[in-house]
């Protein structure tokens, strides 16, 4: 798990602007992230003072789009840190594996949606903090 935190990338998700004023369409199709779509989850109704994540994954990769709202990602490579304020709903944030993750700063009505490349496998998490840096001396 040699990943980085420059493979981390944010990338823009087509949007489709009625001509008529009826607002905003975006579409995720598979050309525009790297992995075909195994499973969909969203946190909702998250407490501003709540925090999320806290675990990376092993072989996990996501695609993180915030639908409503704004939050903040800390991103973690073991050695280079960076945090992102996810706050447009045509700009998603891919996170491969081995990159320990947290969030937090959620607004009133944050939505995050994650389209993940695998079925849920709790023993694909990283829990640990020393453990993940640990795997990434390998
Ligand atoms: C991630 C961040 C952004 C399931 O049963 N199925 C699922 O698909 C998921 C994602 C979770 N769960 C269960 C496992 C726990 O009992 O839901 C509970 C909460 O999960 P967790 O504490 O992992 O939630 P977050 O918000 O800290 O993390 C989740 C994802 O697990 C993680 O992959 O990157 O959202």
């Amino acid at each position: 798990m040699k990943t980085k935190i420059d493979d981390i990338t944010i990338i823009d998700i087509p949007k489709i602007v009625d001509p008529k004023g009826r607002g905003k369409l975006s579409v995720v199709e598979k050309n525009i992230i790297p992995f075909s779509i195994k499973r969909v989850y969203y946190l909702y109704d998250v407490p501003s003072d709540s925090y999320r994540g806290g675990h990376a994954h092993k072989k996990l990769l996501q695609f993180m789009i915030p639908l409503s709202g704004s939050f903040e990602v800390l991103l973690d490579d073991g050695v280079n840190k960076k945090k992102i304020m996810l706050n447009k709903p045509d700009k998603g944030l891919l996170i491969p594996q081995g990159i320990w993750r947290e969030m937090d700063n959620f607004s009133s009505g944050a939505i995050c949606m994650v389209l993940a490349s695998e079925h849920y496998d709790e023993s694909d998490y990283f829990r640990d903090y020393e453990e993940f840096k640990k795997s990434k001396l390998n």
